[in-house]
């Protein structure tokens, strides 16, 4: 394919002349880089697509009111959105965009201090020395837990690509409350609750959390089996929702991607783009097929208990036998591996639990899995796993992640076509069966620019509402001033509840969101103030502060009340290792005071009837102002605390 080939890309309406981006196109793709993938960001209107409806004229937000959110009313929706290379979790409302908050999750924040508390570390892990045992994180999929196929307000997970970890956000305060660190995995990418036990119809709600590994590695990843890549692993892992434990894993052949859970609880599924276990990218992309794998839970925890498991390395960890040469017998099979067309992504159940939508990626198809199906698969009544594909519609370049509505439509991201394309789930079944008159793709509107990721209000539970579809692009180019090399990344708000799709809004969000979710107000209940009872060190009582010093160790007692903190002043000696706790004792909602203490890095905040405490070494004599970080009350500059080190 030549250079020329390649730009033609971009503006070739005949879908079928373009089939598959073969390994060679990709390879020249990437060589010639952002250029080719940009081109088509260039045009105002793409060209009209085969099969395809008139493609929507890129509809500019008209300012109508019924999209704005005037100022003192409150938004519709929250949108749950992770913050990628921050490591944090970034709370949006919806339509507005306005930013809510930042959790952070994997990340330090100077702000609440996360990273710097005992209590912050003690969930991020620390180094021998105290320190946080790491300083960076990657998240990309936030989810929250089911009861009943929807929302229950309770907990959200996010993953940590960069070092494998699944952290556990409670939804009433919106703080990180946990963080674990998967065993012998790299790339752990696709997150997702379980909506239901398998087996226990008593239990509706989330017990499990599924998480994908992209990355195949030698196992154990101790130095052995390095040049072979033959012999790299995956493995799927599932964690218990309430205790975080990890209780089992699968290893299977391929990688995992990104993951989805059955409405009943039977199947996790995750996408596979690299089942020819290659090491290096063309490798990833030579098999014209990959797969959607799915996992039997009931079978799989039965073999747990059954023992017929192994461990690997020094984890604990269960590990059962998911590979292909292992569960060819139907009945007895752990995993089912559908064959799907090419490095697919993304991995999303339809909110009636019947489909599965797998977009191709590399193939301009969404392949779309019947749930039954497998099911019948797992029974020894289907022929083969690839059987379970009941319809595999073209529906344009670089089909990403798909986001349903509550009427049967799909909306799938377009990452080449720069697109959200629109079709018709029964529609393309029909089409599959050769109905010649189903119209499967029922409209186009260009996003500005290559949208990644795309989810749709309430979509991924079974009260899609068929509102909003929100578009995660990886580039704005245009849309927004500029402010350096890297620019902003645009969060497109389109109304898909016409038969049209309607751009509202442009969102500018600081890169880089990847997956998000966007939930009804009315789902969420958070506190307002803590309760002193929740901490065990609480200073509860005002005439309770002091310095208690026992040899080198010295323990401050402090409580802040606007806008003084309960000591003016307290004296340490060089060398003593000292722990500050401090009690907020306001009990006023968003009354929240901070402390800082200059030249020993401490910094966080109290919120209202909040403890939190630090432990450092005072090794730097002299006076340090110890100040409040947030503005509390008109004196609040004036409220501080005097550390005195003596030499
Ligand atoms: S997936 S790398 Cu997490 Cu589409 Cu964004
Ligand atoms: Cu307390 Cu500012
Ligand atoms: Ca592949």
């Amino acid at each position: 394919m030549t250079q020329d080939d390649i730009k033609t890309l971009d503006t070739q309406p005949d879908l079928n002349r373009r089939k598959f981006l073969g390994t060679t196109a990709l390879v020249s793709l990437s060589g010639v880089g952002l250029s080719v993938g940009l081109s088509a960001c260039n045009k105002k209107e793409s060209a009209p697509t085969a099969g395809a409806g008139a493609p929507t004229t890129s509809a500019e937000a008209t300012g109508s009111s019924k999209y704005e959110v005037p100022p003192g009313k409150l938004d519709e929706y929250y949108s749950f959105s992770s913050g990628g290379h921050s490591g944090e979790v970034r709370i949006y409302g919806l339509p507005s965009g306005r930013e809510l908050k930042r959790i952070p999750v994997f990340n330090m924040d100077a702000l609440v201090g996360w990273g710097v508390t005992n209590e912050s570390k003690a969930i991020l892990g620390t180094k021998p020395n105290g320190t946080p045992k790491y300083t960076t994180g990657d998240t990309h999929h936030v989810h929250q837990t089911y009861a009943d196929g929807t929302y229950d307000g309770k907990y959200m997970f996010v993953n940590d690509k960069i070092h494998s970890r699944l952290a556990r956000v409670r939804m009433d305060t919106m703080e990180c409350d946990k963080i674990i660190e998967l065993p012998n995995i790299q790339g752990f990418h696709g997150t997702f609750p379980d909506k239901r036990d398998p087996v226990d119809p008593n239990i509706n709600h989330t017990t499990r959390v599924f998480c994908g590994s992209e990355f195949s590695i030698p196992l154990p990843n101790d130095g052995r089996d390095m040049e072979d890549g033959s012999k790299y692993k995956s493995l799927f892992t599932c964690v218990d929702s309430n205790t975080m434990d990890v209780r089992w894993q699968v290893l299977i052949d391929g990688n995992c991607d990104l993951v989805a859970s059955s409405y009943d609880g039977k199947l996790a599924a995750t996408n596979q783009y690299n089942t020819e276990m290659g090491i290096h990218y063309e490798d990833t992309m030579s098999a014209e097929m990959d797969a959607c794998l799915f996992f039997n839970v009931a079978r799989i925890e039965e073999a747990v208990k059954a023992g017929k498991v192994s461990t690997i390395g020094s984890s604990k960890v269960p590990v059962v036998d998911g590979r292909r040469a292992s569960n060819q017998d139907p009945k007895t099979a752990l995993t089912c591996y559908v064959p799907i067309p090419k490095n697919p992504h993304g991995v999303n159940i339809s909110p009636d639990g019947k489909y599965y939508a797998c977009a191709g990626k590399l193939s301009p198809t969404a392949s779309v899995i019947e749930h039954a199906l497998v099911l019948k698969w797992f029974d020894g009544e289907l022929a083969k796993p690839r059987d379970a594909v009941v319809a595999e519609p073209e529906i344009g370049l670089g089909p990403l992640h798909t986001g349903y509505d509550n009427k049967g439509n799909a909306y799938t991201t377009l990452f080449l076509d720069s697109q959200i394309v629109k079709w018709n789930v029964e529609a393309a079944i029909k089409a599959f069966k050769g109905d010649k008159n189903a119209k499967v793709v029922l409209d186009r509107i260009d996003v500005h620019y290559q949208p990644g990721h795309g989810f749709t209000s309430m979509g991924e539970t079974k009260e899609a509402d068929g509102h909003f579809f929100l578009s995660d692009n990886k580039f704005s180019k245009d849309r927004f001033l500029p402010v350096g090399p890297l620019h902003a990344e645009t969060a497109q708000l389109i109304d898909i509840s016409g038969d049209k799709m309607k751009l509202v809004a442009d969102h500018s969000v600081y890169s880089e969101p990847h997956d998000s979710i966007i939930v009804r107000r009315d789902i969420i209940k958070t506190r307002q103030v803590y309760n002193l009872d929740e901490f065990p060190l609480a200073v509860k009582d005002p005439k309770d502060s002091g310095v208690f010093r026992n040899g080198k160790k010295v323990t401050v007692k402090l409580i802040s009340q606007a806008p003084a903190f309960s000591l003016r002043e307290f004296k340490l000696k060089k060398g003593d290792e000292v722990t500050i706790i401090l009690t907020n004792h306001d009990k006023v909602e968003d009354l929240t005071h901070g402390f800082a203490i200059p030249k020993y890095d401490i910094q966080f905040i109290v919120n209202p009837l909040e403890t939190k405490s630090v432990t450092f070494t005072v090794d730097k004599p002299g006076v340090y102002w110890c100040y409040c970080t947030n503005f509390c009350h008109a004196l609040h500059l004036e409220m501080r605390s005097r550390m005195i080190v003596e030499a």
